[in-house]
């Protein structure tokens, strides 16, 4: 099945600093809203918090040499902002740059491309108590602090993104209060939106300004809806999920608009955002690629008891993975080809795609069949795509580690590679060594 790639394809596995960095008072590092969340009684199952997590910010060497192992050519990672600037804006941290530096260079030594995400979730502390998102300001203190992380890394580092997932960060964070910051207000969640795809904006264009080598994208996640029965109820539900999740983030990006019926829909409750004359235009400038993250399919149904949504996802139909999302391999194909037709044929890289199974260690392994038929599977989807004419550049693996998984704490585990938590002790997993046998294919 490899055959079905192209030969120059990244094949990667990607991760986010608070999920896996750990060392959260080392070097100088500012606390970020997950420190505080995290520590916040309720909010995490088992009261985890990411302290310590899979404590790569001292074991990056050996978890980079697993990479390699397997026979990995690319690695997504994310920054974390407060170790650069641990208010968020001002003072500079050179610490938090030399970890940067270190995992950089280690990475290019092994023969793998770094893909650096600049926003997964960590907003410092410092900017959430100016207000958050909500407060405008943040867009450039954003793009501030991406300029700086594009001067020091930016002749070494070929693909850059933005922000992760917009939408999750936006919805959960600010409207349904399951992540950090908690929040739970509508008005909130739809200027958190704009602002976020302003800040988008701005560090695109600082990037452009500053004549850097790579190329730069944002990642969204794009679920795939489908109603649940041939209803005008049912497909206008479904038609709304659409909007909120995806349509939300893809127009302003690719159309230079939002949505006119999800505007409406806000318009209506009082809490469309703020905006500034030029702002569309900033959003929706030419990027080099887009990043999808893709996990599931969701069928919905008309539900008049959710406010301002009126929709609900149906249970999903067997087989699930331990979140309780449908395995549904084809909506990865519909995703991707969806993208070309209706908004931008650039390139793609799936920036994530994986699945949380209960994983038990046995003989120092895990036996992840199930995880190993859904990588099958959904390569297998990406291959489908690449044939029906989508640019797909590169593919990269949720998770190489088990790690923190947000408001789930270290219960789910996503990794190819097994976390002992007590020891930090990592152990291959079937699925890491299939992969490996996969990769090796074409070498
Ligand atoms: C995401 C998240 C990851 C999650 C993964 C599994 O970008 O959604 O980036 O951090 O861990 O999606 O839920």
């Amino acid at each position: 099945m490899k055959s079905l790639f192209p030969p120059d394809f990244l094949w990667g596995t990607a991760t986010a600093s608070y999920q896996i960095e750990g060392a959260v008072h080392e070097d100088g590092r500012g606390l970020s809203i997950w420190d505080t969340f995290s520590h916040t009684p309720g909010k995490i199952a088992n009261g985890d918090t990411g302290d310590v997590a899979c404590d790569h910010y001292h074991r990056f060497e050996t978890d980079i040499h697993i990479m390699k192992e397997i026979g990995l050519n690319a690695y997504r990672a994310s920054i974390t902002w407060s170790r650069i600037l641990p208010d968020g804006k001002g003072q500079l941290n050179r610490k938090g740059i030399d970890f940067y530096n270190r995992l950089t260079d280690t990475l290019l030594d092994a023969g793998i491309q770094p893909m650096y995400t600049l926003f997964h979730w960590d907003l410092p502390e410092g900017l959430q108590k100016l207000g958050g998102w909500a407060n405008r300001d943040l867009t450039e203190y954003f793009r501030d602090y991406c300029a700086i992380i594009f001067q020091h890394l930016g002749d070494r580092v070929h693909y850059w993104i933005t922000l992760n997932e917009p939408s999750v960060h936006t919805y959960l964070g600010h409207l349904y209060g399951t992540h950090a910051p908690g929040l739970t207000d509508w008005k909130t969640a739809t200027q958190t939106a704009h602002h976020l795809l302003v800040a988008h904006g701005l560090a695109v264009q600082a990037f452009r300004e500053g004549g850097f080598p790579g190329s730069i994208g944002i990642t969204l996640n794009i679920n795939h809806f489908e109603a649940a029965g041939d209803t005008a109820e049912h497909r206008q539900a479904a038609q709304r999920m659409d909007g909120l999740w995806n349509r939300w983030y893809l127009d302003p990006l690719f159309k230079q608009s939002y949505p006119a019926d999800i505007w409406e829909l806000y318009e209506n409750h009082r809490f469309t955002p703020s905006m500034k004359a030029g702002d569309l235009a900033l959003i929706s400038q030419p990027l080099d690629f887009l990043g999808i993250n893709y996990y599931y399919r969701e069928i919905i149904h008309a539900d008049p008891t959710i406010p301002v949504l009126q929709a609900s996802a149906s249970s999903p139909p067997p087989p699930i993975t331990a979140m309780g999302w449908e395995i549904f391999p084809d909506g990865l194909y519909h995703v991707l080809t969806r993208i070309k037709r209706e908004y931008t044929s650039i390139p793609i890289y799936i920036t994530e795609n994986g699945a949380a199974f209960p994983d038990v260690l046995q003989n120092g392994t895990v036996q992840d069949t199930p995880r190993i038929d859904y990588l099958k599977k959904h390569f297998q989807a990406a291959a489908e795509a690449l044939a029906a004419g989508v640019d797909l550049r590169g593919y990269f693996i949720w998770s190489l580690l088990d790690n923190f998984e947000w408001a789930c704490g270290y219960e789910k585990r996503f990794g190819i590679i097994y976390i002992d938590y007590a020891t930090q002790q990592r152990y291959w997993k079937q699925s890491a060594y299939w992969l490996k046998d996969f990769l090796a294919v074409l070498r």
